[in-house]
């Protein structure tokens, strides 16, 4: 199986190039409830150790539905498929055109929540026009055992985010694992107090928001996404939800330049265009470097006992 490892502001992209499972034809969202469903063990062999660890995100090349994309991509980590993803949209470009397969200019890429616009800009830097973003709901309140009542809002970005700057502990690498604690018992408490996105949608990534700890940024964040993993990055579908969060309030008007800081530092840049839906929803363009790290042929024995992945 060939692929292109990269990262993009620190957090990791894994895109399978060949080698993966066929997922036949129809929508991008149909063939990734198929990836999830039928192929499962797939997924953890890629992403999990021996061959990665529970960062690392997927992205599985397939043949796009619309016509005017370049590609189709199915993102996923080691817990189940992602709706869109930032880092990893701005990986594969970069990843692809390591592969001399995507020219810099201006492109599209579906994904199971819809095509994005993707703007290679140089061979390591990509915006990306995201879906469309809106706030759900506003000031939330969610008991949540050990830190009492939290209140956020809950926001599409491409995926669902419940964000809060209730935060357990200052937004920085030291404390990942506090944060991390902080955010699991946060979405548990959602789930169990029938917290939900539109249409029942499980609100899968917690975001922590704070104020910038470098001179350039507007923001930092911790986000922890499905599983215990947090994006190493400033997390693309994380900060677009910000952005709509943001807008709905007023404090940020269209065209504005938004820099938005990771917890390890990293950060993206951002701005939006007002979209077409309710709730004051945006249309947010995340620009960011990544970087190829690894072109690299896996290896499944089927003597070596952890051929699967090392999974619970
Ligand atoms: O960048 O959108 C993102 C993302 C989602 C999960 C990990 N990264």
């Amino acid at each position: 199986m060939r692929v292109i490892d990269s990262h993009t502001a620190g957090e990791p992209t894994r895109l399978i190039v060949s080698g993966g499972p066929d997922l036949g034809t129809g929508s991008l969202a149909a063939r990734a409830k198929r990836l999830f469903c039928d192929h499962r063990s797939f997924c953890a062999s890629v992403l999990l150790e021996p061959r990665g660890h529970d960062a690392v995100v997927g992205a599985l090349l397939v043949p796009p539905s619309d016509r005017t994309s370049a590609a189709g991509v199915i993102y996923f980590n080691p817990v189940g498929p992602l709706g869109m993803c930032g880092h990893a949209t701005i990986g594969t470009a970069v990843s692809l055109h390591h592969l001399g397969r995507l020219d810099l200019g201006q492109h599209r890429i579906e994904t199971p929540v819809g095509s994005v616009g993707v703007q290679l800009q140089t061979p390591t830097r990509a915006a990306v026009e995201n879906v469309e973003s809106d706030r759900h709901r506003a000031g939330v309140v969610v008991e949540v055992q050990g830190l009492g009542q939290v209140v956020g809002d809950v926001a599409w970005g491409g995926n669902w985010f419940f964000l809060t700057s209730v935060i357990p502990a200052p937004l920085t690498l030291a404390n990942v694992e506090v944060l991390t604690r902080g955010a699991v018992l946060i979405r548990k408490a959602l789930a169990d107090q029938g917290i939900t996105g539109r249409d029942g949608a499980m609100i899968d990534h917690i975001e922590f928001v704070g104020p910038p700890m470098t001179s350039v940024g507007h923001g930092r964040n911790f986000v922890l996404c499905p599983g215990t993993a947090y994006d190493r990055s400033p997390c693309g579908t994380g900060s677009a939800a910000k952005l709509a969060c943001l807008a709905a309030d007023g404090d940020l008007a269209p065209g504005v330049q938004w820099i938005q800081e990771s917890v390890i530092g990293s950060t993206y840049t951002l701005h939006y265009r007002p979209g077409r839906g309710p709730n004051a929803a945006v249309i947010a363009t995340i620009t960011g470097e990544a970087f190829v790290t690894g072109d690299t042929v896996l290896n499944f024995d089927p003597a070596d006992p952890y051929r699967a992945g090392i999974t619970p």
